[in-house]
């Protein structure tokens, strides 16, 4: 595991009103030679708005936009839209993300929403109809697998506090639903578990990075190996984890000691992971693919 040089890669920008105060959990896409980040933003409203930044070698931006490119629209998420997930499909661009509203009280719930690869990557910003999969359920940490099984799509979702799975035909009606990963008591996953960033199918299965919370609310990252042809066989979950706040810029922020990861790519035979230190910065790390397999 290697931390990126230049962490963290993107801070709050001062005179940006929505991106004042932290910015964090960002998506990470490859496509067209660059790495497309979409990630959280907060300003003084306290109001979640994703901002747009990109890389062309995965490591440094170069890009980076001075308006979000996706805001609240919705009465349900009035408070922000959260923790963005890109999934690339057939020539679009899927994401989910977790709608948080204060009416009539504080609650929050997954939201899906789509843009074509070719929109994204001229960065016309038109985002399609905005999906509630599981209208009224507390739920986050939604990721869409980036191929269907068996005609259907795979989404991993978190219903506290264990990793669940869905399927649907056609995005909108998801049916199935199971748990597939619980938290392990008395270890650094033991208080509740969640999807980081899409899994990326390799030869051996399903790549999936997960984040395990402790109970001192430790936020770190671990790694699945999931069956190619069935998201509900779990090949294998690390003992340890892969990544855990140390650095200054993990530990101290507006919430301490926090590693939490929405995206990642595997360039070159290794994979970059991009995550949120301590709700404030975005960062990133690396890992051969062979050190992540055992
Ligand atoms: C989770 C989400 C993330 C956040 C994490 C740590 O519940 O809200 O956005 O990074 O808590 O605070």
């Amino acid at each position: 595991m290697k931390r990126f040089k230049g962490n963290p890669i993107l801070e709050p920008v001062p005179g940006h009103y929505w991106e004042t105060r932290e910015v964090f959990n960002s998506a990470a896409l490859y496509a067209g030679d660059r790495v497309h980040l979409l990630y959280r933003a907060m300003g003084d409203d306290r109001i979640s708005r994703l901002g747009y930044a990109s890389s062309s070698d995965g490591y440094t931006i170069d890009e980076r936009h001075s308006e979000p490119a996706f805001s609240p629209t919705n009465p349900c998420e009035n408070l922000g839209c959260e923790d963005p997930r890109l999934t690339l499909m057939d020539g679009k661009c899927l994401m989910t993300y977790t709608a948080y509203r204060n009416t009539p009280m504080n609650a929050f719930q997954i939201s899906l929403t789509q843009i074509s690869l070719t929109d994204f990557l001229s960065h016309d910003w038109n985002w399609g109809e905005r999906m509630l999969p599981f209208e009224g359920i507390h739920n986050k940490n939604a990721v869409i697998l980036p191929r269907k099984i068996q005609g259907r799509y795979v989404m991993y979702h978190r219903i506290e506090p264990a990793l669940c799975v869905a399927y649907s035909k056609d995005l909108k009606q998801w049916c199935d639903m199971k748990t597939v990963l619980h938290p392990r008591p008395d270890s650094w996953d033991s208080l509740k578990v969640g999807a980081a960033a899409p899994p990326i199918e390799i030869n051996e299965g399903w790549l999936f990075i997960y984040h395990g919370v402790d109970y001192n609310y430790v936020y770190r990252l671990g790694v699945l190996l999931i069956d190619t042809n069935d998201p509900e066989n779990i090949l294998y979950r690390s003992k340890d984890p892969i990544l855990e706040p140390k650095e200054a810029y993990e530990r101290f922020g507006k919430v301490p000691n926090v590693v939490f990861s929405c995206g990642s790519v595997l360039l070159d035979g290794k994979l970059l992971v991009y995550y949120g230190g301590a709700d404030t910065v975005v960062c990133g790390a690396e890992y051969d693919l062979g050190e992540l397999l055992p």
